[in-house]
């Protein structure tokens, strides 16, 4: 986190970062359509990659190296981002000629855990003691933030710790690929998901713009996924918080920021505050397989799908609220679960349903330990069945 760190630093309060409501009002552009003649790079954020456009020989020698400028690709997306956003064609081809394919890149994104790992073996990398208890001292040291940003946007500190958790084991592994790299490599050579990495490198450019940031200095993931809570560049424009009100929406560094953004992302996506997430049922051999693991957001209430053959276990009256039948590879044989709307939200954060299922169970290791944690003096009631 420190290579963005230092230059939020350097940035000092007049230079406004992004704001939803105020994209470009920086001192470097007079409007959002005057992007085109007057954006300039401060001073302080000038790389090597302007250096190397302004110096035609530095330039020719980067274009010898396998970088990505003169990919086929790269040229499309270099006319795009100059006819529709107005950028300078030298910048973007600059950066390209840095950007660098990372065969490590291609390799883990061809075998994500969720693909390859059934329920049982997935849930043990992350239902493991030493990630509740960092989740525990997370939530410690954290206490005041959580406490105001959960009860802000309306979704439980637990949540929000093991979602951090996961993506990151609370700030420690944040990514150390260029995201310039990554979405240059996975937009241009893996043709699978190009154009959605594309995307994100176009997202990528507009957040450097907006934000005045040299966008080869970022880090993250090997899929561009960046800070604490692992955000793609469209999800940072579009969710990012900027909570302590400095300007600056930093997702590396700033717990504030952090915190809040991964809140913000789940209310925007509907979360419904202390409504349920999941709750383990009982599948009857006629309940017809193609309503199993639906991908779709839940529709069809847990009455229904009682009705029909999917019960729940617990004795309470059955739910009339949407619900998706679920069906995980358990240790033991199959294990069913109804799983509810707050369900499908952790699914907008990843698609898949282990990872839904692993935020969710970690949630409430977390919880469990960290009510017993407390000491009893200033132990507050917790017991809100949110979950
Ligand atoms: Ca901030």
């Amino acid at each position: 986190m420190r290579y963005l760190n230092s230059t939020i630093k350097n940035m000092g309060n007049r230079i406004p970062f992004f704001s939803r409501n105020s994209f470009f009002k920086s001192p470097f552009s007079r409007s959002p359509f005057s992007i085109r003649s007057s954006f300039i790079m401060p001073a302080a954020f000038v790389s090597a990659a302007l250096l190397a456009a302004a110096h035609p020989s530095m330039a020719a020698e980067s274009s010898a190296t396998p970088h990505y400028v003169a990919h086929e690709k790269a040229k499309v997306f270099v006319d795009r981002m100059v006819k529709e956003h107005g950028f300078e064609r030298q910048y973007i081809q600059s950066v390209l000629a840095q950007a660098e394919k990372k065969q490590s890149i291609l390799d883990a994104i061809s075998r994500p855990a969720e693909k390859t790992k059934a329920w049982h073996e997935y849930r043990k990398i992350f239902i493991q003691d030493v990630r509740i208890k960092g989740g525990v001292a997370f939530w410690q040291e954290h206490k005041a933030i959580l406490d105001d940003v959960s009860s802000a946007y309306g979704v439980p500190a637990e949540i929000i710790v093991a979602i951090i958790g996961v993506e990151t084991r609370y700030g420690n592994y944040m990514g150390s690929y260029r995201v310039v790299d990554a979405l240059a490599t996975l937009g241009f050579d893996y043709p699978k998901r190009g154009k959605f990495f594309t995307r994100q490198l176009e997202e990528l450019f507009l957040l450097g713009r907006e934000q005045q940031q040299d966008i080869l200095t970022l880090k993250g993931s090997y899929a561009g996924a960046m800070g604490f809570g692992q955000f793609i560049p469209s999800s940072y424009r579009s969710f990012a918080v900027d909570y302590d009100g400095d300007d600056v929406a930093d997702i590396w560094a700033n717990k504030k920021d952090a915190i809040a953004s991964v809140a913000n992302y789940f209310k925007a996506h509907g979360w419904q505050t202390g409504e349920a997430v999941v709750e383990r049922a009982h599948r009857a051999e006629h309940f017809p397989s193609e309503k199993i693991n639906s991908r779709s957001r839940p529709t069809t209430s847990a009455k229904t799908l009682y009705k029909e053959g999917f019960s729940p276990l617990s004795r309470k009256a059955v739910s009339d609220k949407p619900a998706i039948a679920l069906e995980y590879q358990g240790a033991n044989g199959p294990e069913h679960w109804l799983g509810y709307n707050n369900f499908y939200v952790i699914t907008r954060y990843n698609r898949s349903h282990l990872y839904a299922m692993a935020v969710y169970q970690l949630s409430q290791e977390i919880a469990l330990a960290y009510k017993e944690a407390k000491p009893k003096s200033s132990a507050k009631p917790n017991d809100q069945a949110a979950l």
